[in-house]
């Protein structure tokens, strides 16, 4: 089926259409509408939810939505909802990716525990009362130095230990087979091989 994505991030448009390679996913941009959201929500869920329930009523077509970001525990949990936000001052636009990453890494500076995950929550809006959801995650670590090129985002600093490799440095293929969205994409197409459409 159709599904228009509720994002104004290509990367996430690509990889998303990679997952659920059964569907065609459109982006707002592909039908004129210029997509803007203001994420209000204090969870990923109730970022993705209003995302996907602010173009449903847009649109009147199905709708999907990923809300993603990266929590370190041992920064409570920042950069977290804020992950695209991180480091910019309130009212200004976000900062580019290198730039986000050399501030993580500078936050980061002489603290041991390096555990990191990945959280991407997924809703599809059928209709003003029939949505579905599924939130996944993916655990690593924060590498100390920026490795890789693939990906998009903090990918570069997201480091797997079981494969000695940053996200950055899987062809996208593998990201998708273990990646928070990539877990997310596949739980929702399963979702709906199930539903009435
Ligand atoms: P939309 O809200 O328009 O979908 P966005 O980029 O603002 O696009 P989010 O609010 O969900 O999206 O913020 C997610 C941020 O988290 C994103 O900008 C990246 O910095 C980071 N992120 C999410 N998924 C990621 C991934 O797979 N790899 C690396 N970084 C990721």
């Amino acid at each position: 089926m159709e599904l228009i994505l509720a994002t104004g991030n290509n990367h996430k448009a690509e990889e998303l259409q990679e997952i659920m390679k059964d569907h065609r996913i459109i982006i707002p941009r592909d039908l004129g509408i210029d997509f803007d959201f203001e994420e209000t929500g204090t969870t990923f869920f109730e970022n993705s939810y209003g995302k996907a329930m602010h173009l449903f009523k847009q649109t009147g077509k199905p709708v999907i939505a990923d809300d993603s970001g990266l929590c370190v525990p041992a920064l409570d949990g920042a950069p977290g909802i804020y992950s695209a936000r991180y480091g910019a001052a309130p009212g200004e636009p976000d900062l580019e990716s290198p730039e986000r990453n050399a501030l993580l890494l500078s936050q980061m500076e002489g603290i041991e525990n390096r555990e990191a995950f990945f959280v991407c929550s997924m809703v599809l809006i059928m209709g003003e009362y029939r949505f579905f959801a599924a939130q996944e995650t993916v655990e690593g670590e924060i590498i100390r130095e920026s490795r890789g090129v693939g990906g998009f985002g903090y990918d570069p600093l997201f480091y797997l230990p079981h494969l000695n490799k940053t996200i950055a440095e899987l062809p996208a293929e593998e990201k998708n087979l273990l990646s928070h969205r990539g877990l997310a994409g596949k739980k929702m197409a399963a979702i709906i091989d199930t539903i009435n459409i």
